[in-house]
């Protein structure tokens, strides 16, 4: 990348919070009371917080100056028609239903769209919303390509579906027990990997010839958008607000946690072109999250998001230096011969825990040690995506063993700079250099469901 104006932040800082170092001894103290999971840790024990890049970001002059022209009446907000108008700008779809955040969108969906007995098919798992699939009565399957499961493997489209394994499962249920495919674009599990649009079309053409809908993840379709195009032949001078607007147009609806590439604290949102799954929509928004012109969002939350949306889809630099902030944490891992998931993904550095700690068996959580021991390390917190975030098998109660055990060391928008980058590295090669004197965990509580966020533990 040559253009200069690319390689430092494409804003300046007007407001600061303080964060505070602990010694390591407090450090020690912390994890312990914890039971070792980096959830469970006071965000004022934190040094600098890697643990996720939802509702993290630091909004802009303009979003906070849209938080005072918040309308807060009960029913009809301005706000949420100017919500309205830029989803439908940027994205084409032709009805919103407001939510609290994307979890809370996925409960409608899957609540509106899912029978008993279904079949869901996703490129790759996400945890909450395999989760509303089950309990809605769906079994979710797999059908993201093989090379997403290999975290040495470079792919430019890692998030890419194999159409062959969708095929497979029309053919095995049938299209009329398959109600839509999940598209998360790009995929956070598999290391924030983008889907081309190349494969989107194909998913698209297959699902529309079956009638089954296609439903996009959009939390982070900016950045997907942004690979695109650096990455797919046709794109690299097109808009992103272009690309978004055709991503778009090849499915049917999206669910939005608004938390992340609409560069809010809070925030989501249901969009669909279908004018009876609308209707359906409408209907469960006012039990579950609020009335349907606010759903669980203030007014103001409502044009934070709007504009955050709109900026993050208008000012590419946005989008591209938070790409190129991650990449450059990631190269300073692969430089000090830490193994991570390759290629390097849009919102975070996932490291490889099976290759990190090759003498922990997965039964003995080696992510989940390994996020607990940078945090004693340095104070940076991060998270486990391995074993623990795969939670157990609903039919048979037995964990789930996902190839991919991994740490995510996820980056906030706008809210660090490249020296949190550069002591994160460090701390990280610290832990590198002592790895083979990390002993394994064990679950002493487990939550019934997501049990990531809760779940407590003690070295073996
Ligand atoms: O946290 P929510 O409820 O606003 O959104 C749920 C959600 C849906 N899809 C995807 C791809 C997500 O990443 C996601 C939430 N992600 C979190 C909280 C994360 O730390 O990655």
């Amino acid at each position: 990348m040559t253009d200069i104006s690319m390689m430092a932040e494409p804003y300046k800082i007007k407001m600061v919070e303080a964060i505070r170092m602990t010694t390591r001894a407090e450090r020690e103290k912390a994890i312990r009371k914890a039971g070792y999971n980096t959830f469970l840790l006071r965000s004022e024990d934190v040094w600098i917080d890697l643990l996720t890049d939802s509702g993290t970001a630091a909004m802009s002059d303009y979003q906070w100056a849209g938080m005072m022209l918040g309308d807060e009446a009960y029913a009809g907000s301005r706000n949420f028609y100017f919500l309205e108008e830029v989803v439908r700008d940027i994205m084409g779809y032709k009805h919103l239903v407001p939510t609290h955040q994307g979890r809370g969108a996925e409960h409608i969906l899957s609540q509106s769209l899912i029978k008993k007995g279904d079949h869901v098919a996703g490129n790759m798992y996400f945890t909450t919303t395999r989760l509303h699939q089950e309990m809605a009565g769906a079994s979710f399957h797999d059908i993201i390509i093989d090379e997403a499961h290999k975290p040495s493997v470079e792919h430019p489209f890692k998030g890419n579906v194999d159409i062959g394994k969708l095929e497979d499962l029309i053919k095995e249920f049938g299209a009329d027990k398959i109600p839509y495919v999940a598209i998360g674009a790009p995929v956070n599990m598999a290391g924030g990997q983008p889907i081309s649009m190349e494969n989107m079309k194909e998913v698209s053409r297959l699902c529309r010839k079956n009638g089954i809908k296609v439903v996009l993840d959009a939390a982070r379709v900016l950045e997907n958008c942004w690979f695109i195009k650096q990455r797919e032949k046709g794109y690299e001078k097109k808009s992103l607000k272009d690309i978004c607007r055709e991503l778009c147009s090849h499915t049917d609806a999206c669910t939005m946690s608004a938390k992340k590439d609409a560069y809010v604290n809070i925030g989501g949102w249901l969009a669909m072109n279908d004018d009876k799954f609308f209707t359906k929509a409408k209907e469960l928004v006012v039990v579950y999250e609020g009335l349907h012109t606010y759903g669980g969002m203030a007014g103001r939350d409502m044009e934070a998001v709007a504009r955050g949306f709109k900026e993050a889809t208008e000012n590419e630099y946005i989008v591209g230096w938070r790409v190129r902030q991650v990449e450059y944490l990631g190269n300073k891992l692969i430089d000090a011969g830490i193994p991570i998931v390759h290629p390097i993904g849009g919102h975070a550095v996932f490291l490889d825990a099976k290759a990190f700690l090759p003498h922990i068996p997965q039964e003995e959580y080696p992510a989940q040690m390994l996020a607990a021991e940078i945090y004693v390390e340095s104070g940076v917190r991060t998270m486990e995506r391995g074993i623990v975030s795969a939670g157990r098998d609903p039919a048979t109660g037995k964990n789930r063993t996902p190839k991919l055990e991994l740490v995510r060391v996820t980056i906030p928008r706008r809210a660090y700079t490249n020296s949190h980058m550069d002591v994160t590295a460090l701390a990280i090669e610290n832990v590198w250099k002592r790895r083979d004197a990390i002993k394994g965990l064990k679950i002493t509580y487990e939550p019934e469901a997501l049990r990531f966020f809760q779940a407590r533990f003690e070295p073996v």
